[in-house]
């Protein structure tokens, strides 16, 4: 599909930032997976792991019992994604219907996390990371953030190659949040053609997040999404693969407006009329 996939998010936890502990049991979390569906969402990204700044781990046990019911019965529905850094919980979700593992840690949470991915042939995003949210906050210092990161990036892309993943598997995304400020965060997005650039599918993961939070001047969560979709329309000018999000239907119609724009330009620079019956925009709104 060439416009900009909505990857709509179920955390499956009792802490996550935006919406932790309303989809914490199994039917919660699938009943809500099923109105994310409705609402438009390409595929939907299951986690039960909050990666929040300062979140405690969930034992192995407890993150496997949250996602894999959760997995099975809506990878029926729609491709999903688990966000996981271990790579048991990846090998279980996959058995269970998973076709993309989502690691925030690009690896170096667990030094299985490649081979399992490798092994499996899925779909594997490899996201920019420095330490487990108890300590990401002291790790956020660049020099030049856009350079650092796109580098880091390089060399996890390298690891995952060495394991045996086709390069075409792999996803690379900077990780909004993840031991970045605010000012980091507005950097990578004014530099997204560095990362695009990069040869691989890239997905952003802007929802609700803090740099979102301090320009809105402390909204809380829920009412940062209209600045979410806004962000969602540059990275759908960016070529961005998919955005991560918890809300949908705005960020659905944020892409729509990108996509159709894109093929007025086309047409428009191709010469074409573009009120010829079965051309786009014959509708008169
Ligand atoms: N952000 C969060 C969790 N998982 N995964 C990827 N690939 N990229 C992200 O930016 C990302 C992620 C944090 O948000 P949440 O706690 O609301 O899920």
């Amino acid at each position: 599909m060439s416009r900009t996939l909505v990857m709509g998010v179920v955390n499956v936890t009792p802490d996550s930032f935006s919406d932790g502990g309303r989809w914490f049991n199994a039917d919660a979390a699938v009943a809500h997976g099923i109105t994310l569906i409705e609402q438009g969402a390409d595929l939907l990204d299951i986690g039960g792991e909050s990666t929040r700044p300062g979140a405690t781990r969930p034992t192995q046990d407890e993150e496997l019992r949250r996602v894999l019911p959760v997995v099975r019965e809506l990878a029926t529905r729609i491709p999903v994604s688990v966000d996981t850094m271990r790579a048991e919980v990846a090998r279980q979700s996959i058995e269970a219907g998973a076709r993309i593992i989502n690691d925030v840690s690009g690896g170096l949470a667990d030094p299985n996390m490649h081979r399992v991915v490798a092994h499996a042939g899925v779909d594997y995003v490899c996201q920019h990371w420095r330490g487990h949210g108890a300590v990401m906050n002291q790790l956020s210092t660049y020099r030049d953030v856009v350079a650092e990161v796109t580098a880091d990036l390089e060399l996890r892309i390298e690891a995952c190659l060495a394991a045996g993943m086709v390069a075409d598997r792999v996803i690379v995304d900077p990780g909004l949040g993840f031991a970045k400020t605010a000012e980091h965060d507005w950097t990578i997005l004014a530099n997204l053609e560095r990362f695009t650039g990069m040869g691989h599918r890239v997905l952003i993961g802007a929802s609700r997040k803090r740099f979102l939070g301090h320009l809105l001047e402390g909204r809380e969560p829920a009412g940062r999404d209209a600045a979410t979709a806004a962000v969602s329309v540059i990275c759908a000018q960016q070529g961005v693969w998919a955005v991560r999000t918890h809300e949908v239907c705005g960020q659905r119609d944020a892409v729509a407006v990108v996509e159709r724009l894109t093929q007025a330009r086309r047409w428009s620079s191709a010469g074409l009329d573009s009120t010829e019956p079965g051309s786009p925009g014959t509708d008169g709104d």
